[in-house]
């Protein structure tokens, strides 16, 4: 039987299946992306695409919320457990909402904040100057060592008492190392600024105890729902029970109409999953192959930003392979292997034709690979590296990616049981 989207738009069925192909088809290690649940893709498809819902729950503006207002206190609750969060608001649209929602429930448009810059791994919300963030706000943006590619607290903070910022946002797209956030909650502290922490790349880590908490130490608390954490496309907030007020009015109606109740569904739903000890055994395999995969290229003589990773990705300076980046990230994609070209710390180059590449492990952990597997992917990208021209050996490797692939079903049906899920019933 034709389904309802074959039946009435071919055209797209068509396209779904070819991208359905590609996602099962290639190393998907773009470290932003991931594969989530059947349970989350279904909620993400449910009937709550059809509902409106502004306001929160016992304070809407439509009629119609008697299973809207139980959804998302679900998901608050389920939010606030595992971050150990005093506040959570679910409704942002994506993680850059989620920013801009931290800094204007804290600060008033013209006052300073200050972000990591976006060619030193930050994201271009943490005041970009690309972005709208440093059209409203005075940015200053901090780096990190261009030698260490690593962090200078002491500089940060000379930074911060120079401009007196009133946001300091810590966190970022493109580090590989443990951040400290109670150093940047204590410089924050001393020069009299909130600490909004973006935790976007790392909250999967954060839940399952891999990487240290913000919590304790950040006013506000931001983070994507689909990367490491492993849910549908969105953005949440956590905060101290003082800001809770400010957050909310600051997403709704500050800058957000109804909230997508399929996706704040599928939050829900994503949340439960990673309250569950395989979601735990997930995210540290995550962080096992992010190391391995880093020892084994370097073995082959890549240069890694930091010397390594102590997280889920990596960051390849390629100058000693007189290779960019895009040539590249170009070259693997032939060859089924997905990433990104990104700047790497002092880049010359500028950022639509960087120095460096950006990998990481969430999505072919969640496939099931493992530490043996991640040698095996070493070997493509030194095959590749060297034979950037070379279209025989770049199509042989993507012969071999797929029976790689073929090894490992891709997980839109993987179950989490529900005895492991502490939330579900
Ligand atoms: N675009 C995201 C990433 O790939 O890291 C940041 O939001």
């Amino acid at each position: 039987m034709l389904s309802a989207l074959e039946l009435y738009d071919p055209q797209i069925y068509e396209l779904l299946t070819q991208e359905k192909a590609r996602q099962s088809g290639s190393l998907r290690m773009i470290p932003s992306e991931n594969y989530v649940s059947k349970a989350v893709m279904q909620a993400t498809g449910s009937c709550l695409t059809n509902k409106y819902a502004e306001g929160y729950p016992g304070k809407r503006y439509y009629e119609g919320q008697q299973v809207t207002d139980l959804i998302e206190t679900l998901a608050v609750e389920r939010a606030k457990k595992i971050f150990q969060a005093d506040h959570a608001n679910v409704q942002s649209y994506s993680g850059s909402v989620a920013n801009i929602a931290a800094y204007s429930a804290l600060v008033a448009t013209g006052d300073t904040i200050m972000g990591l810059s976006l060619t030193n791994g930050g994201h271009l919300t943490h005041g970009w100057k690309a972005s709208f963030t440093s059209n409203v706000y005075n940015s200053v943006q901090y780096g990190v060592d261009p030698k260490t590619g690593r962090f200078d607290y002491d500089k940060i903070e000379a930074l911060a008492k120079e401009h007196r910022p009133k946001v300091i946002i810590s966190g970022a797209t493109a580090y590989p190392r443990e951040i400290d956030f109670e150093i940047f909650g204590e410089i924050a502290k001393r020069v009299g600024a909130c600490h909004v922490s973006d935790i976007a790349h790392i909250s999967g880590l954060v839940v399952a105890g891999i990487h240290k908490s913000p919590v304790p130490y950040a006013d506000v608390v931001s983070t994507t729902t689909h990367k490491t954490l492993r849910g549908p496309r969105g953005g949440m907030l956590l905060c101290k029970a003082e800001h809770a007020k400010a957050i909310d009015r600051a997403v709704f109606p500050g800058l957000q109409g109804g909230p997508h109740m399929h996706t704040l569904t599928a939050i829900a739903v994503a949340l439960a999953e990673a309250d569950t000890p395989e979601f735990v055994q997930y995210a540290k395999q995550v962080v096992k192959n992010a190391a391995r995969l880093a020892e084994k290229l370097m073995e082959y003589g890549f240069n890694l930003v930091t010397g390594g990773t102590d997280n889920h990705l990596m960051l390849i300076d390629l100058r000693n392979k007189g290779v960019a980046g895009k040539p590249f990230a170009k070259a693997l994609d032939r060859a089924r292997i997905v990433t990104n070209y990104n700047t790497v710390p002092g880049d010359p180059a500028p950022p639509f034709n960087p120095s460096g590449l950006r990998l990481g492990t969430p999505a072919i952990t969640t496939r099931g690979m493992k530490e043996e597997q991640m040698d095996i992917i070493a070997g493509f990208f030194k095959k590749i590296v060297e034979n950037i021209d070379n279209n025989s050996v770049i199509e042989q490797v993507g012969r071999e990616v797929l029976l790689l692939c073929s090894q490992f079903s891709v997980p839109d049906h993987f179950i989490i049981p529900p005895e492991n899920n502490h939330l579900a019933t």
